[in-house]
């Protein structure tokens, strides 16, 4: 019975969990991101310092440590992850984004906030929020809802029932998102005598649940029964390790694929049946073969609007669904056939009960032609010259071309998502990393760290635009700290190049989204033009402040060899440019429901608002 304080126990418990798949075993918890104050101090940080065997890393900004955290497992296929101790009231809260942002892309982080006296004597302590309504209530409440399981550990022993319960939570293919252990801080410090089975070490086995035989059935036969299907492969194949499978699914009946946001590098983009990313931000090829299939055969996705351009992606009146998903939830979306299971497992299923049956050959002779066209389309962007600022299109060539084959890039909000989408050719299931079941601002640098400190191996290549690197660029310095060298591409526009299009898009001219000084007290927008006075804001000088190497480029060639340098140096180097803010690459016939101003004195509101009505009314209801 060793008598320890809850922390230590915490840590002893957490330090002895283990995962298994596929007959891999391997620690759940790679280590701890923290930063500390009175609301952990004396608790975690005591408990961490006197077991250095579980790694401990700093970091600048809760939130941040989150999204590492949440990176690092994503690249990891969920088996493992970190921890994020805080300390109480604005580290907890700072840590509530980052919760969000792992339980909407499903992955696994366990956040242990500090949290306010349980004994209560001294209330209301530094930061406490104060309730008139409850002596039970404070800020951690707020992660309620955007964790997936969450708990308030008031005396020592209520952690033999919550450890377990955060543990299967957080080992749940169906389930899996943040975990907050909310600990009161004179509860972290305070000692219990745990029983010694708490500290035998357990191994999660992670399960592949395969499908109901029936419901198998009657897919094969839907399918058989189909035309025109198309495969929507999302997070789940990823993560799943299906890539294999589903490579064989395809080869052997000549079903084309659309990718997710999440689902991107499922099959190699030179694939003759990859048709490329699908939906708001998808290719010609893939949104064309959606906008007729009529039957969607998706794997491991939630069908977020962007996967379903706002449903109206599938347009064929008939259109009919088969989901294959370990989330049961997911699984029964668009009143599909649902097979409930883990997307390796039922794809090698259902492989046998297809045998024999293969799509029209005019049909997958025009699959392919589509995927050979798009390619083409990605060469023409990728050569493109735009001068005297590089385009975007042509940068992200540059940067696929030059990054390591084997590497990472990730990448999470702005302009770059919907072009990354279309133009990354993406060599093998990890190299595209895409943070956008939340689209967070400040995820890039953070999520980078996460995924290098996944794979230290592999080269990190960090896409980063002006907005989101000034909201979040301050973990440049954990990675020059902790040896983890990044790769910052670092594309300055001067503001929102994507929420500026949007704005246009809606009639409002791209009002605040430019980073200029106001003019009699009004923030000029795209109306102004070159009419603008710039700040005088230096980003190069910025990341060189924080500890990374900058290399300042002005053209594309200057670009080519600035990447090909960075790779040479062995600290984290930003490679900075600009681009222009409005070469752009196209929609391809895709539309996204932003609702415009239904009442607006403007003209090219109103015009907006005409053309939206148009497309709201083809939103179906599957
Ligand atoms: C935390 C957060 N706040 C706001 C948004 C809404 N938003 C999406 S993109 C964007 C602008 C991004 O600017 P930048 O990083 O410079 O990329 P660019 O659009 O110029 O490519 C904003 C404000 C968001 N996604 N995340
Ligand atoms: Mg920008």
């Amino acid at each position: 019975m060793p008598h320890l304080t809850t922390a230590q126990a915490i840590i002893k418990f957490l330090k002895v969990q283990q995962t298994e798949r596929d007959g891999v075993t391997q620690k759940l918890f790679a280590g701890c991101f923290g930063i500390f104050g009175h609301g952990n101090i004396a608790g975690i940080a005591q408990a961490l310092q006197q077991n250095l065997d579980f790694r401990y890393y700093q970091s600048r900004n809760e939130q941040a440590m989150v999204h590492a955290a949440a990176a690092f497992a994503k690249t990891k296929n969920r088996l493992q992850t970190l921890v994020c101790t805080s300390s109480i009231g604005p580290g907890a809260t700072n840590m509530l984004t980052g919760a969000a942002l792992a339980t909407i892309n499903r992955l696994p982080v366990l956040l242990l906030p500090g949290d306010i006296f349980a004994r209560r004597n001294v209330a209301p302590v530094l930061q406490q929020l104060e309730s008139s309504m409850s002596q039970d209530a404070s800020v951690n409440d707020c992660f309620k809802p955007v964790s997936k399981y969450w708990d308030r550990i008031n005396r020592p022993d209520q952690i033999l029932s919550a450890l377990p319960e955060a543990m299967r939570v957080l080992t749940s293919a169906a389930d899996t998102g943040a975990v907050t252990l909310a600990l009161p801080q004179d509860v972290q410090a305070e000692a219990y005598h745990f029983p010694d089975s708490l500290f035998e070490g357990r191994v999660w086995h992670i399960q592949r649940p395969r499908p109901d035989r029936d419901a198998l059935a009657r897919a094969a036969e839907r399918i058989k029964a189909s035309r025109r299907p198309l495969i929507v492969a999302g997070g789940g194949v990823i993560y799943s390790e299906a890539t294999e499978a589903l490579v064989a699914l395809v080869d052997a009946t000549g079903i084309p694929v659309g990718e997710t946001m999440a689902g991107k590098g499922s099959l190699r983009y030179d694939h003759p049946l990859c048709l490329g990313g699908i939906g708001v931000t998808g290719t010609e090829a893939a949104n064309a073969t959606a906008h007729d299939c009529d039957l969607v055969i998706g794997i491991g996705t939630r069908y977020s609007d962007f996967t379903t351009m706002s449903k109206t992606a599938f347009a064929e009146q008939s259109v009919a669904f088969i989901n294959i998903n370990v989330c049961e939830f997911d699984a029964h979306k668009h009143s599909a056939v649902a097979l409930v299971g883990d997307a390796r497992e039922t794809l090698k299923e259902l492989g046998p009960l297809l045998s024999g049956w293969r799509v029209a050959a005019a049909y997958e002779a025009n699959s392919k032609t589509r995927h050979d066209a798009w390619e083409a389309e990605v060469q023409r962007i990728y050569d493109m010259r735009n001068t005297p600022l590089p385009s975007q299109g042509e940068l992200i060539g540059a940067v696929n071309e030059i990054s390591d084959p084997n590497g990472v890039m990730v990448n999470a909000a702005g302009s770059m998502p919907g072009d990354l989408h279309k133009l990354w050719r993406s060599r093998h299931p990890k190299n595209y990393h895409l943070e956008y079941g939340y689209s967070c601002m400040g995820y890039e640098i953070a999520g980078g760290l996460g995924i290098k400190l996944a794979v230290p191996e592999r080269e990190v290549t960090v896409m980063v635009g002006d907005g989101s690197y000034l909201m979040m660029a301050q973990e440049i310095a954990t990675s020059v700290q902790e040896h983890l060298k990044l790769i910052i591409v670092l594309i300055d526009n001067d503001g929102y190049k994507s929420i500026g299009s949007l704005s246009r898009s809606l009639g409002q001219e791209g009002f605040g989204t430019r980073y200029v000084y106001p003019v009699n007290g009004r923030l000029p927008g795209d109306e102004a033009k070159d009419d603008v006075e710039m700040l005088p804001v230096d980003l190069a000088a910025n990341a060189r402040s924080l500890g990374a190497e900058v290399i300042e480029c002005a053209t594309y060639d200057e670009f080519v060899q600035g990447l090909q340098a960075a790779k040479q140096r062995s600290t984290t180097t930003v490679v900075y440019i600009r681009n222009d803010r409005y070469v752009g690459v196209p929609g391809y016939g895709s539309w996204w429901d932003v609702p415009v101003a239904e009442v607006s004195d403007m003209p090219s509101v109103q015009a907006a608002r005409a053309d939206w009505e148009t497309m709201r009314a083809k939103e179906r209801s599957y």
